[in-house]
């Protein structure tokens, strides 16, 4: 044993942790999130409810995170309130059943907001490490999220030390917590590969009330294998991006990319890396996925910044065993400075992410099914598409087997609006909506990104609808949604 904190279990710690705390956890994606104390913590609410008494805790974290913690908490129905991101089946239920309160945040606001006490004090920070000293200086492990801000501004401190991760992660991290307003600083970052911070956080050590030794992998699934529609949107994707090279509206060094979570975003980047025209890239991102590895590997991708690296558990294996061959090319970042607006817009960002849903005239539903049930949250994407230097949308033009047009008259919640999104890209083609007034736009997206079968519907809705700068019809508007509900299939949708 290395440090002189107190060593406990993971019960003993959730013993400490009382009725209506606040914590803010480590994880950003299963990476790098606390494990073994809030799988304690749910077993402790379990036994709280059982003998009569309220158990509930507040959850923050850096975005997702895994089974253990997520998934364990919700189904002990043990959480008050969840943000600011989440992909948990079961916390998605207590969402979606009111059982918990959850606010959806712009992943780079969460860290300023907590500081500035928006979100009420920070009782307990639980944080994975993969060291810790006796001066209070933690190496955090595969993520870095909000967590630094958890541990500045927590009570109480409890570290699990994880030895799945390698102490030679000394050297990925660049920690930098931003002063706040009015004594806000230029963030000095100009290379998406700059570094401005610190290897490790510096917590007081009189905070840390216990360390919880551990060996406990990240919970992160594989990827579903690229699909005919995956690959088609990647294609478009890339050849888009080359085009607007060859036109030099793209300089020819390339700019930096965000990319979004999940498997249409693991398609596009390796398309990217595929393409002839494409050179070596830079990734200026969040999420650093099994893609971002393969394209490192294959020479296609030079460098990459995020706030965690969310790859599958034998290529974070292949990794660590490699270590050295990622020094320099890997670094992770608190989010506030990953997904930062001031930097996204001065690096000339180009983000790529996945919608749920869009409309004809562009605005995008990135969170709510049907216009009620939470999916995920709106994560990062609109810290980067509100900034981009081109800001691009993806998604399968249908859903659910056709049953569902991921493209329809109005969206049935809005995220990121006409005024932020500048390309949409289904399998279909690419709607480049930049400098078109609503009705171009609208005939740029049915024409080239809708479903065939969807097309006429669209088309109808339109022409029908009421004339005026954006042509809407406050009667047929949501006449998809409506079908979906009574018959299940939107091609039933009247018009
Ligand atoms: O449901 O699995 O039950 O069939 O929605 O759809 O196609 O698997 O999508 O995994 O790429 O995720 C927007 C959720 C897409 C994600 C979203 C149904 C569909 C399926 C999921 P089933 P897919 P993906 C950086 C950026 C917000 C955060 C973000 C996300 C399920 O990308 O959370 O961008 N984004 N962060 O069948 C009803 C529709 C539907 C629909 C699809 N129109 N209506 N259901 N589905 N379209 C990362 C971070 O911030 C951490």
């Amino acid at each position: 044993m290395s440090h002189p904190f107190p060593t406990l279990t993971a019960e003993e710690a959730a013993e400490l942790i009382p009725h209506d705390a606040n914590i803010g956890f480590s994880g950003f994606t299963p990476a790098g999130a606390a494990k073994a104390v809030p799988t304690a913590l749910a077993q402790k609410a379990v036994r709280e409810h059982e003998a009569g008494r309220d158990f509930k805790v507040g959850v923050l974290t850096g975005a997702s995170t895994g089974a253990s913690l997520d998934g364990e908490l919700a189904k002990a129905d043990a959480v008050k309130f969840r943000t600011p991101y989440q992909s948990n089946p079961d916390m998605r239920k207590s969402i979606n059943e009111g059982r918990t309160r959850f606010f959806d945040m712009h992943l780079s606001q969460v860290q300023q907001q907590v500081r500035y006490g928006f979100l009420g004090n920070i009782d307990y920070a639980v944080v994975e490490a993969a060291d810790v000293a006796a001066d209070g200086k933690v190496l955090l492990t595969s993520s870095v999220g909000a967590t630094p801000t958890y541990l500045n501004k927590a009570d109480k401190v409890i570290i699990e030390l994880n030895s799945y991760h390698p102490k030679q992660l000394l050297g990925f991290h660049d920690i930098y917590e931003l002063r706040d307003p009015p004594n806000r600083r230029p963030i000095p970052i100009s290379n998406a590969e700059d570094r401005i911070g610190s290897q490790r956080v510096w917590v007081d050590p009189k905070k840390i009330v216990g360390v919880v030794e551990t060996n406990r992998p990240d919970e992160i699934g594989g990827f579903t294998p690229t699909s005919a529609i995956t690959q088609k949107i990647g294609e478009n994707v890339a050849e888009f991006l080359a085009a607007e090279m060859a036109a030099g509206r793209v300089p020819s060094t390339f700019l930096p990319i965000q990319s979004g979570v999940g498997n249409v975003a693991n398609a596009v980047l390796g398309a990217m890396g595929a393409h002839p025209d494409i050179p070596v890239f830079q990734l200026y991102t969040e999420v650093i996925q099994d893609s971002v590895i393969a394209g490192m590997k294959e020479g296609n991708i030079g460098f990459a910044s995020g706030a965690s690296l969310t790859v599958s558990p034998d290529v974070l294996q292949d990794i660590y065993a490699n270590l050295e061959n990622y020094q320099g090319k890997l670094l992770l970042r608190p989010q506030e400075i990953s997904n930062n607006p001031e930097i996204v817009r001065r690096l000339g960002i180009i983000s790529i992410n996945t919608a749920l849903e869009t409309d004809i005239f562009g605005n995008v539903n990135s969170t709510h099914v049907l216009g009620q049930k939470m999916m995920n949250g709106i994560g990062g994407s609109g810290d980067f598409t509100r900034n981009a230097y081109i800001s691009i949308f993806t998604c399968p033009s249908t859903a659910k087997g056709g049953a569902i047009s991921a493209i329809a008259p109005l969206c049935s919640h809005m995220d990121h609006s006409e005024h932020s999104v500048q390309v949409l890209i289904t399998e279909q083609g690419v709607a480049d909506l930049r400098g078109k007034n609503p009705e171009e736009r609208a005939m740029s997206i049915i024409n080239n990104c809708a479903a065939p079968e969807y097309k006429d519907l669209l088309l109808n809705y339109y022409n029908t609808a009421k004339s005026g700068h954006t042509r809407q019809s406050l009667d047929s508007a949501f006449a998809f949604h409506k079908a979906f509900m009574e018959t299940g299939n939107m091609q039933d949708a009247k018009i």
